[in-house]
């Protein structure tokens, strides 16, 4: 192995570390296209826990056209709502805030418009949102066009609720949701810290003799 070839591995190893946040939740749903619930003039949400105490900084969730074609004008409100009622429904709003997006991903799953695929989309919070662990939360979003569901599966504890309504008027629909939600990107190994901190050394060292020898 050569002196650049290790450095090239140990930046790479730092940059994966560094773009890749770690997912702190999943709901864990295989997206087929076609459960899909309108999240436009609906708020929907499903519930969620984390496994330890973590600050939450985005979410990804599935995305598809209810009638064909995926005409979403870019709105992502989302929502972490307290869990009552024993997990039946939302609670207080604990946070709230308008995602940006940071990566859209067409999928090759048919949506239910049956004309174009479901979309994967990737985004950031307002502000990082600390979910304790042994709590359960609801994530809830809400799109700006009709006509765009939030993709899901056909059984669990989804909920969703009128957004021209009240907040607090939630029934269930009998669906999960399809997302996940990202807590801050892991902090660079010090195995691969060491390893590049020992190959720029390296190099240097290897150049000093090359000028020496000149
Ligand atoms: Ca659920």
């Amino acid at each position: 192995m050569t002196i650049k070839s290790v450095i090239a591995a140990a930046a790479l190893a730092l940059c994966a570390g560094l773009t890749q946040a770690s997912v702190v939740f999943d709901n864990q749903v295989t997206v087929v296209g076609g459960f899909a619930n309108d999240a436009a003039d609906w708020v929907q949400a499903d519930n969620f826990s984390v496994a330890t105490t973590t600050p939450i900084v985005g979410a990804t969730v599935w995305l598809e056209s209810q009638g064909g074609g995926f005409a979403w004008d870019g709105t992502l409100n989302y929502f972490i709502f307290e869990s009552i009622n024993g997990g039946a429904q939302p609670g207080a709003i604990l946070q709230t805030g308008a995602g940006t997006l940071l990566q859209q991903i067409d999928t090759s799953v048919l949506a239910q418009g049956r004309r174009d695929n479901v979309q994967k989309l990737v985004f950031a919070f307002d502000a990082d949102f600390l979910a304790q662990v042994g709590t359960e939360y609801f994530f809830g979003l809400q799109l700006g066009s009709s006509g765009v569901g939030w993709s899901g599966a056909a059984s669990g504890n989804g909920v969703e609720s009128f957004y021209y309504g009240s907040l607090d008027d939630w029934f269930g629909n009998g669906r999960e949701r399809a997302f996940t939600l990202q807590g801050p990107s892991p902090v660079p190994e010090p195995g691969s810290l060491a390893l590049l901190g020992m190959a720029l050394a390296g190099l240097a060292f290897t150049r000093r003799q090359g000028a020496r020898a000149a």
